[in-house]
């Protein structure tokens, strides 16, 4: 398996990925630059650091060459049969580098290393190479896929990503941790880069405040962490919306929530939602990219990118709403039917499969 370790849903899909097959009793391989932070410590995954040697004529650290030159030197070490790459940018091009294309190489797309990274010039021609030699690539959304298509020339196995029903589970009773008696608990969760929109996020919250008792809490960190906390200044919530750093277990706080809410101008998925669906905790999204596949209306509402009169009305509407409890309940079930881990590992193992012949 290769992937960033760091916070992102790429990182957190092939980690969670790779210890089913471990704990299966298969022998699986992480190579990334450190260990994957959402990697159990039990875990029977190998951990492989990439090292990143820096000389003063490189204008920067290479990683690609630094991942080939990995690949190919631990693959006769380790008799590596296959190769799993999450994030096409640049792991695509680099297991490509490694071992050419007579190797099993399968490459899991996530987002925007087809929307964004890989339409950059300085990217595409490699990776589509890349993508296009391999034995198999996958996508975690049909929109994902159909994209793909259209960047890539390639057809993606569309594999949803998968969650942990055990793990993410309804935990009501640690509700009173982050709110006060009578408010409504609203979280959001993401690595606050511009794409997912927190300041957006704040700016409905600031609407939904000023009719309903109600705490918002931000989960997670990054680039907007700044801007949100303007904004919620700005509008005078800043009392009640609270910025929780990124946590290992963010199923403590995700379970406690009464809706889960999500803005981005683009997701190909959005595993924090379906991590919050698995806890019972029906969400609003902004109708973008994958997003419409996992939320139903059933499980929460969609609302137009942009639109946060739309957005506030429809939080406000689904905390009214005496269904409330109904759906929560219909949120854990969907999400345990259908992403169940082990459904999901089997789509990837039959890809496995086909790969090696
Ligand atoms: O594509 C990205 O922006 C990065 C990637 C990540 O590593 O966080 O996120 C994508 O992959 C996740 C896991 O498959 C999906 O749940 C996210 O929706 C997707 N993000 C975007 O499409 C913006």
């Amino acid at each position: 398996m290769v992937a960033y370790p760091g916070l992102g849903g790429s990182g957190i899909v092939a980690a969670e990925l790779a210890d089913r097959l471990g704990r299966m009793g298969h022998a699986v391989y992480f190579f990334a630059t450190e260990r994957p932070f959402r990697l159990p410590k039990e875990s029977p995954v190998v951990y492989v650091p990439v090292d990143l040697p820096y000389y003063p004529v490189f204008p920067g650290p290479l990683y690609t060459l630094s991942l080939a030159g990995t690949l190919e030197r631990e693959a006769k070490r380790l008799g590596l049969e296959l190769v799993h790459t999450h994030y096409a940018i640049p792991h695509a091009a680099a297991s490509y580098l490694a071992f050419g294309r007579e190797f099993p190489l399968v490459h899991t797309l996530h987002g925007t290393d087809v929307s964004v990274l890989g339409m950059d010039p300085a990217f595409h021609g490699p990776t589509r190479r890349a993508l296009q030699e391999a034995r198999a690539t996958t996508a975690v959304s049909r929109a994902l896929a159909q994209e793909a298509r259209r960047a890539f020339g390639v057809e993606p196995v569309v594999i949803h990503n998968a969650v942990d029903p055990e793990r993410f589970r309804p935990r009501p009773e640690r509700k009173g941790l982050y709110a006060e008696e009578g408010e409504w608990l609203l979280v959001h969760a993401s690595n606050f880069r511009p794409i997912k929109r927190v300041p957006d996020i704040v700016r409905a919250f600031a609407k939904v405040r000023k009719k309903v008792r109600a705490r918002l809490l931000l989960l997670g960190k990054g680039p907007e962490e700044g801007e949100a906390r303007r904004v919620a200044e700005e509008l005078g919530v800043a009392p009640w919306v609270t910025l929780h750093p990124p946590t290992p277990h963010p199923e403590a706080v995700l379970g406690a929530a009464d809706l889960f809410l999500l803005a981005s101008e683009e997701e190909s998925f959005g595993q924090a939602a379906l991590e919050a669906l698995a806890s019972g905790v029906p969400v609003v999204a902004t109708a973008v990219g994958g997003v419409p596949e996992l939320i139903t209306p059933e499980v929460g509402r969609l609302v137009e990118l942009g639109d946060l009169e739309g957005y506030a009305e429809a939080v406000l509407e689904l905390l009214a709403s005496p269904h409330l409890p109904r759906m929560r309940q219909r949120a854990r079930a969907y999400a345990v039917e259908q992403f169940h881990p082990e459904r999901i590992t089997r789509q990837y193992l039959e890809v496995y499969a086909r790969a090696l012949g």
